[in-house]
């Protein structure tokens, strides 16, 4: 087992992956900008080594520098978290080429999910259902109207080194072609210096439902069920749950079995997650992997009393999994507790948190690195804390949530309570009546 774990981020999954590391007796690094100085990771960690300037490309994706740090610390793994170099397939073969695990995938398992229109082929191979559309990079703009006009609109234009939804470009009729595929092309050089593009047929109003899977370094391939997280806003997920309301016994056995497939068909290492489109057909088509410890991994280990931090780091020690597959065994939700303006078309609002009471009590979880006098720095992302409420049924779930919502007081920043307070009442959302079109039409009062 690693005898000392350098954790490569900051904010509450730093700190998520110290408490693992502490209960399995693993001596841990936190590495931290001068913006960090004062954090939570910093004081619990058992050393700590300042890697830069606040900018996260002075700092956390600053390599030179987290390398120098693992190799003064004597660190044996490193853990990226989410974020910042987590699916960088170069930081990991750096890792390697220093006789450091990387805790995650190898470089080969990065990019081959990294790039769209590999995974896609790649699934498609392995039998796993992908949404319709031409075969791999779009070659000129006749192609990309001979090929839509075949599968019908509307379709959607992606970049091939794109995900997360940058560059996606919607095309409801042959008129507007032309400059979709041109501007797509545009884009995608500019954000990914990649202008790869590719097609597929726009599936409307779909959920997001991803799968959780573990992989061993002996191809043993867990799954860990489905987390639901069509609630989104601009590509940013605000509450996940499992299970998902839409899902049945049947679907779940399909896509699990999908998402096992999708992983061995690259001989996936690690945790990591399947993420699939689904119709209200209940048809579900491959839409990403991604290699890497999520945001929302917490309602997986409620549901089925996995620690994924522990699994993940048990995996890269080169412990053998049993390729069983879990059930939820309860209902969890989870909803992002955010240092922005609800009210404001969500703008971030950095700033010391003057006041902070955190709920407790049975079925809640606080996964945060905030305290009272703390101040969120404007460099990173806003997350402030993730408040998980679990219980038996959904409709308690939803109870216990608003209940520890009801408890929570933040105050001196704007945060995302209000909106979940909202959202926890609203009929859609209590009778799971939800896509990912939902908060395009949910209105604050
Ligand atoms: C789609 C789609 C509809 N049809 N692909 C958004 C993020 C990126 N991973 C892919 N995305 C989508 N791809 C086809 N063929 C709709 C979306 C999409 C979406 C997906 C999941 C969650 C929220 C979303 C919001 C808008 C669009």
């Amino acid at each position: 087992m690693f005898k000392k774990i350098l954790i490569a981020n900051r904010g509450e999954i730093a700190l998520r992956v110290i408490r693992t590391c502490r209960e399995m007796g693993i001596k841990t690094v936190a590495v931290y900008s001068t913006a960090d100085k004062d954090s939570l990771h910093v004081r619990f960690a058992d050393e700590a080594v300042c890697i830069g300037k606040p900018p996260g490309a002075d700092s956390y994706l600053n390599v030179p520098n987290i390398m120098a740090a693992a190799e003064i610390t004597n660190a044996d793994a490193i853990h990226p978290g989410y974020g910042f170099l987590a699916e960088n397939s170069k930081f990991s073969q750096i890792c390697a080429d220093c006789g450091i695990k990387f805790i995650g995938p190898t470089p080969g398992m990065i990019n081959s999910m990294g790039d769209k229109v590999t995974a896609k082929e790649t699934m498609i191979k392995a039998g796993v259902p992908v949404v319709p559309g031409g075969q791999g990079l779009l070659e000129s703009i006749e192609q990309a109207k001979s090929i839509a006009k075949e599968i019908g609109y509307p379709v959607i234009l992606k970049a091939t080194a794109g995900g997360g939804g940058k560059g996606m470009r919607l095309v409801w009729e042959e008129s507007q072609m032309e400059h979709a595929y041109s501007t797509a092309k545009i884009e995608a050089a500019g954000s990914f210096k990649n202008d790869g593009i590719y097609l597929e047929k726009f599936v409307e109003e779909p959920r997001h439902i991803e799968i959780q899977i573990a992989g061993d370094q002996y191809g043993n391939i867990s799954h860990l069920s489905e987390r639901d997280c069509s609630i989104q806003r601009r590509h940013q997920k605000l509450v996940e749950e499992s299970p998902s309301p839409f899902m049945t016994p049947d679907l779940r056995q399909r896509m699990g079995d999908a998402a096992k497939k999708a992983a061995q068909a690259i001989n996936y290492e690690s945790v990591g997650t399947i993420e699939f489109l689904v119709d209200k057909h209940r048809n579900f088509y491959f839409m990403e992997m991604n290699t890497r410890i999520q945001v929302e991994h917490c309602v997986t280990e409620e549901v089925t009393n996995f620690d994924l931090i522990k699994e993940q780091i048990l995996i890269a020690a080169g412990r053998h999994i049993s390729g069983k597959d879990y059930e939820p065994k309860m209902h969890a939700i989870e909803c992002r507790i955010n240092a922005e303006d609800p009210y404001n078309d969500f703008r971030p609002s950095p700033g010391k948190i003057t006041t902070l009471h955190t709920p407790g009590g049975h079925g809640v979880r606080v996964d945060s690195h905030v305290y009272t006098g703390y101040v969120i720095p404007p460099y990173y992302d806003s997350m402030i804390g993730k408040l998980i409420a679990v219980a038996q049924t959904r409709d308690e779930a939803i109870s216990t949530m608003y209940r520890a919502l009801s408890e929570y007081v933040i105050e001196g920043v704007k945060t995302t309570i209000p909106f979940h307070l909202q959202l926890m009442q609203n009929e859609d959302f209590r009778s799971g009546n939800f896509t990912t079109k939902f908060l395009e039409g949910f209105k604050l009062k």
